[in-house]
């Protein structure tokens, strides 16, 4: 019996704990807690202490090929020459644009490095994931104003604020590591902890300050806080005059958002807007972290302006003990930004359409030109693949039937495309519509970088044999692009050597080798230049990487959310995450401790509303949107506003959902639509 511990990197979320998995034979046996990893120093949340869905017996074991009685097993070589073929004919009949690449922020860095490679080198710039979903608000305005769409410090700044502000954001579920550690730890040295959103959720149970505002109003408050900031002379005027472009322009939009006016519309009482104005003023050295919240709306992109703007007006940027800015959702997705698996990117936020970026790419990959369009979005699609554009679709770790926003849509989509293959560890919902499915090995069945919320990027090592016939992603992804004649450009057969090539393609990653990489517990924060470097904790210390240097500021105005109550579906309907689940729930359903406390949805509905429907506690009802419906059991509590219903979306919930887009981002307006509630069997 061989006993091993190994070192890994947690699989949830993007806080990034270190943990060991145990393993006998090379099968997973538990886990251990890593005390020396700096950023959870052994403390772990749910999720990760019990990872028993890696033996899960639903794992796939070998490829399967669809046929009229259904998937029948096939050996890789067949699988690889199908997927391969299957490609080139939509490539040959319709072009690289009839062609779509999602890739995964559950993947490693040199896995959504080789996929959107291959993309592009076929000629497309169709290639995108599930930051779309998340952050990809952030990553554009934060790019905006500030130039960099990262995180703006490390969580041990957040620890060190004296105010911190999470603004559309449940830490206490989402993030629990960054809230027990820092977050609280920060708030018994005193700190005060300003939350928003519109449920007491259970980060609100902690905080000083609650604003609860009506789902889609968040630029309004943000609006009313700066009025007051600015009309009490409150901001900080050296930062601001020194650091900051556009003040002139943001006073005449402010002025007409009082704490009066902006009560009506966002339902905080004025006297609270003021008290969290003086608290937020109170110093210099504060944090403002916000997530799904505040991106997942069609005015996502101007929310992240908005608090970007407020932060400024404080001078929360550049200096120790402040951090600013979206908290990155899955384990990797701020990782896989960064790898240019986006639509509008090329590795290191190089614009498609930016020519000489491109041209020096192309040169280092050795192709002649890369395609300078920008490319579908991830839920533009499967809107393409609905009215027959996008004919050909390859899905690596992501699971859209159950997490794209009005997800029937997504259906329809992928049923006329011509082909479909998917590579998971699960037969998910997304995968039996598959026409190949590829057995993908699990994170730690395989190596490679992961980089979390702080722009830390760190190794997480193979601790496991995968099931049957299994295959890490990365070797999938190179057998698959030398079976479509790229082999020149994918001459790689390690997770290192890809990383290497990553170090010379995407300069803030230029220090962070592999050698360097798996020698440091807690691996190294981005940019790092060179081998010397030690990475850069706090970003814009001297000045922001703007094209002026400063902080550029752009006005927003409120503007109400695509979908609002009606007389037919009268109720507003948001969704939110639970500790104990994790997205499309294929891991964390299929582990056993975890799945047995967390096995399905509970609506939360404030008491007076479930009254007035005549509907209590464990009660099934349906939920019926424009889109669709879903049952579901009633937990009433006043944590919510009377009116609105939250669902979390784990289990199927997305068929109701809004997909009216951020023009801005391509990102679905998950968070607010209008609903209504059927009590069931008279
Ligand atoms: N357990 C668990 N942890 C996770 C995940 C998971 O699935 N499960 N997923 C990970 C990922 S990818 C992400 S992106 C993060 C997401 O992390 P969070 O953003 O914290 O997750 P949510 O619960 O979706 O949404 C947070 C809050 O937004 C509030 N909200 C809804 N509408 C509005 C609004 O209009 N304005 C404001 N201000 N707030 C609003 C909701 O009340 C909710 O409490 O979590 C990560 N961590
Ligand atoms: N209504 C509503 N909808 C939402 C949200 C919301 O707040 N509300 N949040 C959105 C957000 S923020 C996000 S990030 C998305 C997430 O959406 P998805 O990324 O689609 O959700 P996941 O369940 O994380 O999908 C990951 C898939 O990868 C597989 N997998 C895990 N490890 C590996 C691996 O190593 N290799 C391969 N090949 N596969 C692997 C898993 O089994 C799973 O099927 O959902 C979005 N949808
Ligand atoms: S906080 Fe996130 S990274 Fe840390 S253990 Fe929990 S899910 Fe994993
Ligand atoms: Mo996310």
């Amino acid at each position: 019996m061989v006993e091993k511990l190994t070192p890994v990197i947690c699989p949830y979320c993007g806080v990034g704990c270190g943990l060991y998995i145990k393993s006998v034979n090379g099968r997973y046996a538990g886990i251990e807690y890593n005390y020396d990893h700096p950023v959870n120093k052994g403390s772990l949340c749910p999720k990760p202490n019990d990872l028993s869905f890696l033996n899960s017996p639903d794992r796939l074991r070998t490829p399967l090929k669809r046929s009229e009685s259904g998937f029948k097993e096939i050996s890789w070589n067949e699988a690889i020459k199908e997927v391969a073929s299957r490609l080139k004919e939509v490539l040959n009949k319709y072009g690289p644009n009839a062609l779509g690449f999602i890739a995964s922020a559950k993947c490693f860095n040199e896995e959504n490095y080789l996929m959107q490679k291959m993309a592009r080198i076929l000629g497309t710039n169709n290639v995108d994931h599930c930051a779309r979903l998340c952050h990809a608000p952030t990553l554009a305005a934060m790019g905006r104003v500030t130039g960099v769409s990262a995180l703006t410090a490390s969580f041990e700044d957040v620890s060190n604020s004296e105010v911190i502000v999470i603004w559309g954001s449940n830490p206490a579920e989402t993030y629990p590591v960054l809230m027990g550690r820092y977050i609280l730890s920060a708030r018994r040295r005193g700190a005060k902890l300003v939350v928003v959103g519109p449920a007491r959720n259970r980060t609100a149970w902690h905080a000083d300050l609650f604003l609860q505002l009506k789902p889609g109003t968040d630029i309004a408050l943000a609006n009313a806080l700066m009025n007051v900031i600015v009309n009490e002379g409150l901001y900080d005027r050296e930062f601001v005059e020194k650091r900051v472009e556009g003040f002139d322009k943001l006073i005449g939009v402010i002025s007409k958002y009082t704490p009066e006016a902006v009560e009506g519309i966002c339902g905080v009482p004025s006297f609270l807007i003021r008290q969290a104005a003086y608290t937020m003023a109170s110093t210099r050295r504060g944090s403002l972290l916000w997530s799904m919240g505040v991106t997942q709306h069609i005015v996502g992109f101007r929310n992240v302006i908005a608090l970007a703007t407020l932060a400024a007006l404080l001078g929360w940027y550049g200096k120790p003990g402040t951090c600013v800015g979206g908290l990155r959702g899955q384990n990797n997705v701020q990782g896989a930004c960064d790898m240019g698996a986006l639509a509008e990117f090329l590795p290191g936020y190089v614009k498609v359409t930016d020519d000489s970026g491109r041209a020096r790419i192309a040169s280092l990959w050795g192709v002649k030109e890369l395609p300078s369009e920008v490319g579908l979005t991830l839920p533009c699609i499967f809107r393409e693949a609905e009215v027959g554009k996008i004919k050909a679709l390859y899905v690596m770790g992501e699971n859209p039937v159950i997490s794209e926003p009005n997800s029937n849509h997504v259906v329809d989509g992928i049923k006329k495309l011509e082909f479909l293959v998917v590579q998971d560890i699960f037969m998910t919902e997304t995968a039996r519509l598959a026409d190949i499915v590829l057995p993908a090995a699990a994170w730690a069945e395989k190596e490679g970088s992961f980089t979390n919320s702080e722009r830390r990027v760190q190794w997480s090592f193979r601790a496991l044999d995968p099931p049957g016939e299994a295959r890490p992603d990365l070797a999938i992804l190179i057998s698959i692009a030398r079976e479509l004649g790229l082999e020149r450009y994918f001459p790689y057969s390690t997770a290192e050597e890809v990383l290497s090539e990553i170090n010379n393609v995407i300069p803030s990653y230029a220090g962070i080798t592999p050698d360097r990489l798996k020698k440091v517990v807690g691996g190294i924060l981005w940019p790092c230049y060179s081998v010397d470097s030690e990475g850069v904790r706090v970003l814009h210390t001297e000045g922001f990487r703007t094209p002026s240097g400063k902080f550029m500021i752009i006005p927003v105005e409120h503007q109400p959310p695509a979908e609002l109550p009606d007389d037919e579906y009268p109720l507003i309907l948001t969704t939110h995450r639970v500790v104990g689940a994790f997205h499309t729930n294929t891991m964390t359903g299929r582990a056993r401790l975890v799945a047995k406390r967390w096995p399905e949805a509970e609506a939360l509905i404030h008491p007076a509303t479930a009254r007035r429907y005549g509907v209590g506690d464990g009660e099934v009802v349906k939920l019926v949107t424009r889109r669709g419906e879903y049952l579901v059991k009633v937990h009433t509590t006043d944590d919510v506003l009377e009116d609105v219903i939250s669902v979390p979306w784990h289990w199927g919930a997305n068929v109701l959902t809004n997909n009216a887009l951020d023009p801005e981002t391509m990102t679905p307006e998950a968070k607010v639509c209008a609903c209504k509630l059927v009590k069931l069997g008279g």
